[in-house]
């Protein structure tokens, strides 16, 4: 077995303890930051997919998120952003009833390495926090905000309108997995992206028409 496939199926089977050691063993064996990554990531797909069938649980599910996070701190320091120049301040979190935050994790991290500095409000955030936040940090630049599940979309779209209202000018960008470019655009986002590395282009792109 490869290293990225003993990775791959520690996250699936949730073992936590040993997957940063698994991981930094990819490394050393030469493999890509990126296809590691890519590698945990369907492993994720694996576990809903268990999930959806009713083969496993919201416990395993919790056990193998934990799994993954263990594997991303590794990876971390590796995405590590640009630093000096910093193209503003990004506010970033997972919008009210939804827990799922490996993905804005993710999310965060590399628009971090695109040069902003970010404040990461977590996960469940409701509409008004977002605005908060906004209010409460310097030069802040762009809002981005995450949602995992259908029953979520609405309040993404209580999030963008919320943000938009009180603060007209703000750029906004939404995603997540069940989100899609037309209901972005529906719900008065500026932009939207399908994952991590295009969420970091996307919030370059819009703080540069700003
Ligand atoms: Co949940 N869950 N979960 N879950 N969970 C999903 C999302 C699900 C698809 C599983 C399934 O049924 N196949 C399903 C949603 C179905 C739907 O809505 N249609 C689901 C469900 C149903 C639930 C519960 C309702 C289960 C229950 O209680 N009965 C419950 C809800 C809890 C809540 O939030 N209120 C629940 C709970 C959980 C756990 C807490 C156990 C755990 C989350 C732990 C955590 O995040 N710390 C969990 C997990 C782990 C998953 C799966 C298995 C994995 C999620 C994940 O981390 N993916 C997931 C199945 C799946 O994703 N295939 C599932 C990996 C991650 C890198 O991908 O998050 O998609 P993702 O992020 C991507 C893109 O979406 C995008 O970029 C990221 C990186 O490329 N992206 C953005 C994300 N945010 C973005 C923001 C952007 C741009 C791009 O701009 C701002």
């Amino acid at each position: 077995m490869s290293k990225i496939e003993a990775v791959k199926v520690l996250v699936e089977t949730g073992k936590s303890k040993k997957v940063a050691a698994a991981v930094q063993e990819a490394l050393d064996a030469g493999d890509k930051v990126a296809d590691i990554l890519e590698a945990m990531i369907a492993s994720m797909g694996v576990v809903g997919d268990k999930f959806s069938a009713g083969e496993i649980f919201v416990p395993e599910m919790l056990i193998a998120a934990k799994a993954m996070s263990k594997g991303v701190e590794v990876l971390k320091p590796l995405m590590a952003g640009e630093g000096s120049n910093s193209l503003g301040t990004c506010i970033i979190g997972t919008v009210a009833g939804d827990l799922h935050d490996i993905g804005k994790n993710l999310v965060s991290m590399m628009i971090e390495s695109a040069g902003f500095d970010m404040v990461d409000l977590g996960v469940d955030v409701p509409a008004e926090k977002f605005v908060t936040a906004v209010k409460e940090n310097e030069h802040v630049v762009l809002v981005a905000c995450s949602g995992l599940l259908t029953t979520t979309m609405p309040a993404l779209k209580e999030a963008v309108q919320t943000i938009k209202s009180a603060l007209p000018e703000m750029k906004v960008m939404v995603g997540g997995a069940p989100v899609t470019p037309e209901y972005a655009e529906e719900i008065g986002a500026d932009g939207y992206a399908p994952d991590a590395g295009s969420a970091a282009v996307k919030a370059k792109e819009l703080v540069a028409s700003i």
